[in-house]
């Protein structure tokens, strides 16, 4: 793992996707590797891009690669997906779509997929971000599926995060208000060639206009809404994709004037022990509760009402932590 992380270190790709996969794969030992690298983190801007299936988050993400190679940036995706039985296609789209930058030594992408177990892909996101960290990715982009709560939690792991939506999903945009307006710091309206794609521009833009508590505070950002340009007009969606690059990048700027980075890096890190804790004090005891079937017999306790979750934690926990 040693020799992993220092090949890693030295700009290995290959060592590099091998370290990713271990990281998805949860190979127990992988966070030897993760220490080694740890220290030399931090560096890049970790974009995020979300929005339901099928939004065009992939479509756009190969052009925002374009637009940041011509800038100069050099360019990290990762691919979250979480949607395993239909994902096959998706992926080899992906895949083909994104083989033009295969050439090119300055962007790195690779797909992650979610493994089930508990509060692992969070944790592998977190954790390949770092690797392409690491490969002096400056610009990180994670693409991750859907809003709401099976979904990735993306604020704590990107600095900027950028919610696609699109026209056709009428009445969602109202029970999206709450957890959008939480999360997104740029929205970006796509499918510009569909029907309602105005409508759903000035919609999205009376949201923002309304909420008056701006997340933050007074000297808070304007969540910009964009119209992105249809991607059946390549030479106008290259166009407005490099203007959401440039709003990206304001964001960025913006954090950093305004002291928010640290906030920003205080939140990802938090989350980051987190996961860290709960995979180093809680997963090994309830892959024990399983492994000997202790969790039924747990259950069964509450089934019969002979017990109650609380005692039976601090039981578990009495036996555990001494
Ligand atoms: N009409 C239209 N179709 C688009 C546009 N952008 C992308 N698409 C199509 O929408 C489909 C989904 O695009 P993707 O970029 O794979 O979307 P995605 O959000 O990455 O999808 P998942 O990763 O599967 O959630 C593809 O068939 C694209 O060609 C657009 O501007 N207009
Ligand atoms: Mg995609």
């Amino acid at each position: 793992m040693k020799e992993l992380s220092k090949k890693v270190l030295e700009g290995d790709i290959r060592a590099a996707s091998r370290l990713i996969r271990n990281l998805e794969d949860q190979i127990p030992n992988t966070y030897i590797a993760m220490q080694e690298i740890f220290g030399k983190t931090g560096n890049a801007h970790v974009v995020g891009i979300t929005g339901a299936p099928g939004a065009g988050k992939s479509t756009l993400t190969d052009e925002l690669i374009c637009a940041y190679r011509k800038k100069g940036d050099t360019v990290g995706v990762l691919a979250v997906d979480p949607t395993s039985p239909f994902s096959g296609g998706a992926l080899l789209g992906d895949r083909i779509r994104m083989l033009r930058h295969a050439e090119d030594t300055g962007v790195f992408i690779r797909s992650l997929a979610t493994r089930g177990a508990m509060g692992g892909i969070s944790k592998a996101v977190g954790e390949a971000i770092h690797v392409m960290d690491v490969l002096k990715k400056s610009k990180i982009i994670v693409e991750t599926v859907g809003v709401g709560q099976q979904e990735v939690d993306i604020i704590n792991h990107a600095h900027t995060v950028a919610v696609v939506l699109v026209p056709g999903m009428g009445d969602e945009i109202q029970a999206l208000k709450a957890g959008l307006m939480e999360i997104a710091d740029i929205f970006i309206i796509n499918k510009a060639d569909r029907d309602g794609a105005g409508k759903l521009y000035k919609e999205t833009l009376n949201m923002v206009n309304m909420s008056k508590d701006n997340k933050n505070g007074a000297q808070g950002w304007r969540i910009p809404v964009l119209l992105v340009e249809s991607v059946l007009e390549p030479i106008k969606f290259a166009e407005s994709v490099e203007a959401l690059r440039d709003k990206i990048d304001e964001h960025y700027q913006y954090l950093i004037d305004n002291d928010l980075l640290s906030e920003r890096m205080r939140r990802k890190t938090t989350a980051e022990l987190n996961e860290a804790l709960w995979g180093t004090i809680l997963q090994p005891i309830l892959k024990d509760l399983h492994a000997d079937g202790e969790i039924n017999r747990l259950v069964d306790k509450l089934l019969t009402k002979a017990s109650d979750p609380y005692s039976l934690a601090a039981e578990v926990a009495s036996k555990y932590m001494k």
